[in-house]
């Protein structure tokens, strides 16, 4: 069945929605650059699952509950590496080698607070360029509306969020958008719309592109514009996020 398209949105940030209004819903979390991308891949390279955290309090309370040597401690403030993790938050250093088998305690400035905001939805996918169509597949079977976040950057819009919001609903709607739909999801499949030729260049060319260009991260913007590369579906269940795909196979 698919879903009630008239019912889709798209939140253009973290600080665009209250918890209230996605109670029961199904949410789609996107932060392109770099926390879905970085989660989408570390679970692609076996990693068992994610646990995203509000604050750095937190992540230190949860790591030191749980195994260390099973753990890793990630993320990112502003785009830096946090002084003591084991890993920041480029997706290219989510190696097999480093993350296969490992629980990542996950802390990032927008995108785990997205999801740590989340909490009161029915469910909540993860989603970057790399898994979009098991994303789309996913939601076909939805009956509850759909809302789709975009992390963006301390309360602003982040343009490659937006994009990849427009893309989910493109597809969803196979490119063809009814007069009904809901504003946001109208915004986010005209912008789609009218980049999808080009989603690269502008991707690397957006204002949070630029931020980390000159932290000297150029090369995680050409791996992130990647699309449908990894055929993996993130869903947050218990506080932790793993490959639905993968427990399926179990
Ligand atoms: O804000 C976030 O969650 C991060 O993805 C930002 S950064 O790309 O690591 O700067």
């Amino acid at each position: 069945m698919n879903p009630n398209l008239n019912q889709l949105d798209v939140f253009f940030s973290v600080q665009t929605f209250q918890e209230e209004q996605i109670r029961d819903k199904t949410v789609v979390i996107t932060d392109v650059l770099r926390a879905t991308s970085t989660i989408v891949t570390a679970l692609a390279n076996g990693a068992r699952g994610v646990i995203p955290v509000g604050d750095m309090g937190e992540a230190s309370r949860i790591s030191q509950s749980i195994d260390s040597d099973e753990t890793l401690l990630c993320g990112e403030k502003d785009g830096v590496k946090i002084e003591g993790y084991d890993l920041g938050n480029s997706p290219l250093e989510y190696t097999r080698e480093k993350v296969g088998g490992k629980t990542l305690i996950f802390n990032t400035t927008n995108g785990t607070k997205a999801i740590r905001k989340s909490l009161s939805a029915k469910s909540i996918y993860i989603a970057s360029f790399h898994n979009l169509n098991p994303i789309v597949e996913a939601l076909k079977s939805v009956d509850e509306e759909i809302l789709i976040v975009c992390s963006g950057w301390k309360g602003r819009l982040s343009l490659e969020d937006l994009l990849l919001a427009g893309n989910i609903v493109y597809k969803l709607c196979d490119g063809d958008l009814q007069p009904e739909a809901r504003d946001g999801a109208n915004v986010a499949f005209t912008i789609y719309d009218r980049y999808k030729e080009d989603l690269e260049s502008v991707i690397l060319n957006t204002n949070h592109a630029a931020r980390l260009k000159e932290l000297g991260n150029e090369e995680d913007l050409y791996y992130c514009s990647k699309i449908n590369t990894l055929n993996t579906l993130p869903v947050l269940e218990d506080g932790i996020i793993t490959d639905r795909h993968v427990e399926e196979a179990k």
